[in-house]
């Protein structure tokens, strides 16, 4: 039997937090004449009355689901209430979303470290304030427990009929045998219980939460009861949970890795996993993968809680459904105008009230081509260096379109005139900016942001290309390559909206392997070293059987800046001396970068113009998927040790255009992405449901205030 490295620190105490159907409570909120109705919210296309994003629990009674449209819906509940999401700029604009789960974000984290992993969901770190709470007065001495908290679900804990719930959660609660790690876990009930009552107080949502020993057990616990409920999970009813647990309810088994190890292994639960070696699991998958899947079969997870309260990235998109798709190049213009200037605001408010900048800027897309039948083959997603200002951001986006589109078409393009194109469409644009770094006061380490992008005069005879260069704030080791593209392989275009998430068996890769066993079996020698045509190591999508799950968390390596780069550094500082205002310095770069002639992009790129279609041919300095040059864990490490920190470029692999990384996109964000991006990133990430969602429950205090009696 393998020894898999056991999880250290059994005695945590992590809380997930999650929002009841959250876009419903924030607009009942808005409208409270609308709280305790059957309550849904539509995306603002009213095809067929609008697809529905949010359910309250209340139209849920009646049989209303998110996968109907708001017709539909009116149908098995006529009284429904359809509240269209708020728009801007020509599609969904979620900001009162973003801004009502920041209110929940600011009081959550005062109880421990606090990692905000979607628009609507929080993980804990409640460690330290439970030991606190068991030292100064443990569970067993209490007398007085708040209804909340005898509310609990504790699972494992057997409820005969008959018997009172809340007595057998009070009698768990104090008993004086219990162990060092169930005392623990109790105080964590206090504590979340306490938390999500002033949830309640503040800001008037319910939320439920799970409470464990590590992340993925709380999050699994948290969807068990709802609404505005909590359940426990003792290490003792671990086995139980996962022993019936079906694959696909488990994160990160919803796609295609779960279909893998349903059709090949013969697992219909994540308990079933637990009759094969850790070897064996290793031999099918890889050393991570297999390894991660020996740990979650015994409900093993040593993720941290990240104390991030800010997301990782942004992003910005829309879907064109059918006869919506793009087919000229001034429509895709128009509408990646809206999004760019959408991500614009935002970064630009996130630098105002955060002080935080982004760094790359990613374009997705999904197009088709016509009459071919691999015409769902993927859209290549492309990034670049990111630069502040609307007009630049547009400008760019534009380019990564053409340069993705070139690509994507191959030869087809030649067949193609102008802006009249019979040959392709597309079906769905995103831009996001990731890689987003707090910057430390005073504009020296502006510079250092920009790589010594300077505003001066001089910045106005620059080639565009040589902004672009300057701009890259390369990590130490030149990491940031070290990420895959991210492929389209859906099978279906939902008529959605801009921010439909839609559970599915998506994958992120460009074939499919994990159907494949003995293919992948034999691709093993090679699975920690994907050669790319440098020889080294490469965690790009395209070249990996699948993506390798880690195993554990990568910690951050040290890094050792070149000296060359903190000396021209130093220089680009000398120069902005007596620029002291941040926000001074990006008007002054806004202004200048907006000056320069486009036209610099292609001389800058050595693009040549591909002939009748207007596009660059080449545009390799956007994409790259194999300039790899570390190894892929090291890589990930880096790149998370970026972030935080002031990197200082090594010039020498600096690069101008960078792959896309997975990783470094924030969960919240992926709700604004279009559906069928939004389902590789869910299919990987977040790709279960909550299982067995349950009516709600009458008389406790939360759910008496979310469920007054008009529902019926
Ligand atoms: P969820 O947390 O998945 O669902 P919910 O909060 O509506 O309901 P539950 O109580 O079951 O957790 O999603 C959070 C919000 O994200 C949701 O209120 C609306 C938005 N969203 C979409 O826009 N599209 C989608 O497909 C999903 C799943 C969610």
């Amino acid at each position: 039997m393998p020894v898999a490295k056991r999880e250290t620190s059994d005695g945590r105490v992590i809380a997930h937090v999650d929002m009841d159907c959250f876009y419903v409570q924030v607009e009942q909120r808005k409208q409270p004449n609308l709280r305790g109705l059957p309550t849904a919210v539509i995306q603002y296309n009213s095809f067929k009355g609008g697809a529905l994003i949010a359910v309250s629990y209340e139209a849920r009674n009646f049989g209303v689901k998110r996968s109907m449209r708001g017709d539909e819906a009116k149908d098995v509940c006529p009284q429904i209430h359809l509240v269209q999401v708020p728009v801007a700029h020509g599609k969904a604009d979620l900001n009162s979303y973003r801004n009502a789960g920041s209110e929940v974000v600011s009081i959550l984290s005062k109880k421990g470290r606090c990692e905000r992993a979607s628009i609507d969901e929080v993980y804990l770190d409640l460690t330290d304030a439970a030991e606190t709470m068991l030292l100064e007065m443990p569970p067993e001495a209490r007398e007085d427990i708040e209804e909340e908290v005898l509310k609990s679900h504790v699972l494992g804990l057997e409820i005969k009929e008959g018997i009172d719930a809340k007595e057998e959660v009070r009698k768990w609660i104090r008993r004086g045998d219990a162990t060092y790690q169930d005392k623990l876990l109790a105080c964590g009930a206090f504590i979340v219980a306490n938390l999500r009552m002033q949830v309640l107080k503040d800001t008037e949502f319910t939320c439920s939460a799970g409470i464990a020993h590590n992340k993925m057990l709380a999050k699994l616990a948290s969807g068990m009861n709802k609404p505005a409920q909590q359940t426990v999970v003792p290490q003792s009813s671990v086995g139980g949970l996962l022993e019936s647990l079906p694959i696909k309810k488990m994160k990160q088994l919803g796609g295609k890795l779960g279909s893998s190890l349903q059709s090949d292994l013969g697992c219909k639960t994540v308990g079933d996993l637990l009759q094969f070696s850790e070897e064996k699991l290793q031999q099918c998958y890889g050393i991570n993968t297999g390894n991660w899947l020996w740990n979650i079969a015994r409900g093993i997870n040593g993720e941290e809680v990240e104390g991030r309260l800010l997301p990782k990235s942004h992003g910005s998109g829309k879907t064109f459904p059918g006869p919506q798709a793009l087919k000229t190049l001034a429509s895709v213009q128009h509408w990646l105008n809206e999004l760019c200037e959408e991500l614009s605001e935002r970064l630009q408010s996130d630098l105002n009230l955060n002080k935080r900048i982004a760094h790359t800027l990613t374009l997705h897309a999904r197009a088709y081509k016509k009459g071919e039948s691999d015409s769902l083959r993927k859209f290549p997603s492309k990034s670049c260096p990111l630069r502040y200002g609307t007009t630049k951001i547009q400008e760019d986006a534009l380019t990564l379109f053409q340069a993705a589109l070139r690509e994507f078409l191959g030869f087809c393009i030649s067949k193609t005139h102008g802006n009249e194109n019979n040959n392709w469409g597309v079906t769905s644009l995103s831009v996001s900016a990731s890689k987003i770094v707090p910057i430390p006061s005073g504009t020296h380490s502006i510079v250092k942001y920009f790589g010594g992008q300077v505003p001066s005069s001089s910045s106005f005879n620059q080639p565009l290309g040589n902004a672009f260069d300057e701009a890259v704030p390369s990590s130490p080791s030149g990491s940031e390559n070290c990420s895959g593209l991210i492929s389209y392989e859906l099978q279906q275009n939902y008529p959605g909206g801009d921010t439909e998430i839609k559970n599915s068996e998506a994958c992120l890769h460009e074939q499919d392997p994990l159907c494949n066993l003995s293919r992948k079996v034999d691709s093993l020698p090679k699975e920690s070293s994907l050669e790319s045509p440098a020889g080294s190591e490469d965690r790009t999508t395209k070249s990996e059987p699948y993506r390798e799950l880690p195993a554990k968390d990568p910690r951050p390596l040290s890094s050792t800046p070149s000296l060359k780069a903190v000396e021209k550094k130093k220089t680009m500082g000398n120069n902005l001396k007596g620029n002291c205002s941040i926000m001074d310095f990006f008007n002054n770069y806004q202004n200048s970068q907006s000056s320069l002639e486009h036209k610099n992009v292609t001389n800058a790129h050595d693009v040549k113009t591909a002939s009748s279609f207007g596009l660059p041919s080449t545009m390799d300095s956007y994409s790259t998927c194999n300039q790899i040059e570390q190894p892929a864990e090291r890589c990930r490490e880096e790149i998370d040790s970026n972030v935080g920190e002031c990197s200082v470029p090594n010039m020498s692999q600096r690069r101008q255009a960078w792959d896309y990384n997975i990783d470094e996109i924030d969960h919240s964000v992926i709700e604004e992405l279009p559906p069928e991006i939004q389902q590789e990133f869910q299919a990987w990430l977040r790709p279960h449901k909550r299982p067995n969602v349950p009516n709600s429950k009458r008389g406790s205090s939360i759910t008496h205030y979310f469920l007054p009696d008009k529902s019926r």
